[in-house]
Parts: C-alpha cells; sequence; structure tokens
C-alpha cells in the first residue's frame, strides 16, 4: 500500500457522515490518505505523538474537522509545519458557529486553514491543490475538474433556458 499523503483526522467518529465527503474527494483525484479519530481533549496524548510524527511518516497535509469547542486543528498545528486545514463541525446549541471560531482564530505564528462549517469537500479539494503545487499530474486534474464544473453549470443554463 502507498504511504498516505494526507492525514484525516476527526474529534468523534459522530463526524465521519460528514467529514466522509474529504476522503471520497481525495480518492476521486487518486490521492492516498488515511483516516483517524483523535480529540485535543479527550485524547490529547494521542493527538501530540500523531501530529510530533506526521511528517516522518512521510503525510504532507492534515485535515482536521472537529466540533463545539474545537481544538483539534490547532493543536495539529502546534506541533508540525505541515499545513493544516481545519473543518469546523456542525452540531451541539451554535450549530457550527462555536468551532468556526474555534478553529479559524488561530493566533499568530499557527496558521490552520479553516474551511466553512462541515465543508469537507472543500477540505479535500485543498489538500489536493497544496499537493498540487508540486504534482503536475495532479495540477492537470484539478483543470479538468474545473472544466467539468463550468460543463454543468452550461448545461443547467442551457435546461433552464429550453424549458422556458
Ligand atoms: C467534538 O465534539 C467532535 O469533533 C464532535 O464534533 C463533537 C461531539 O462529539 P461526540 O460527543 O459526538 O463524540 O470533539
Amino acid at each position: 500500500m502507498a504511504t498516505p499523503r494526507v492525514g484525516i483526522i476527526m474529534g468523534s467518529d459522530s463526524d465521519w457522515p460528514m467529514v466522509q465527503k474529504a476522503a471520497d474527494t481525495l480518492k476521486s483525484f487518486g490521492v492516498e490518505f488515511e483516516v483517524r479519530v483523535m480529540s485535543a481533549h479527550r485524547t490529547p496524548e494521542e493527538a501530540f505523538e500523531y501530529a510530533a510524527t506526521a511528517e516522518a511518516r512521510g503525510l504532507t497535509v492534515i485535515i482536521a474537522a472537529a466540533g463545539l469547542a474545537a481544538h483539534l486543528a490547532g493543536v495539529i498545528a502546534a506541533h508540525t509545519v505541515l499545513p493544516v486545514i481545519g473543518i469546523p463541525m456542525a452540531g451541539g446549541p451554535l450549530n457550527g458557529v462555536d468551532a468556526l471560531y474555534s478553529t479559524v482564530q488561530m493566533p499568530s505564528g499557527i496558521p490552520v486553514a479553516t474551511v466553512g462549517i462541515g465543508n469537507a469537500t472543500n477540505a479535500g479539494l485543498l489538500a489536493i491543490q497544496i499537493l498540487g503545487v508540486a504534482d503536475p499530474a495532479l495540477r492537470e486534474k484539478l483543470h479538468a475538474y474545473k472544466t467539468g464544473m463550468k460543463e454543468k453549470v452550461r448545461a443547467a443554463n442551457d435546461k433552464l433556458n429550453a424549458s422556458l
């Protein structure tokens, strides 16, 4: 099995139904990844260990999803120089706004590239774009993906106008 290039981690297995979209996106581009559940609060030792060893294990990007007081992405970013993409997860009484603020409002020096609440697809795409900087074949696939999106919008326009 190839060495994973992207690590997808999440605070709870209850996050997986949404986070799965990041995995699906990576899969559709043929990017190897691994998936782990760990928490900045419930399993802080595991989170530290994961971040501290990620670079040596060959990962290039880490996607970290967490909800509520979402510290996972920030804690991971504190212990690695790899780029970290945070997914604030919806849920709880504040519906993800708490996780959004916790993830995006990192102090200077420790960036976390934060996508929209629950937007695991964008997290996957951003990871692919980061890998694409040094991977022309992946960039080709990204170009094809964008072309496909444009074609879908054009087709929707044609369909809409034909129905008038
Ligand atoms: C966070 O708390 C997790 O990332 C999840 O979004 C939320 C709720 O977790 P569970 O109580 O469902 O395990 O740490």
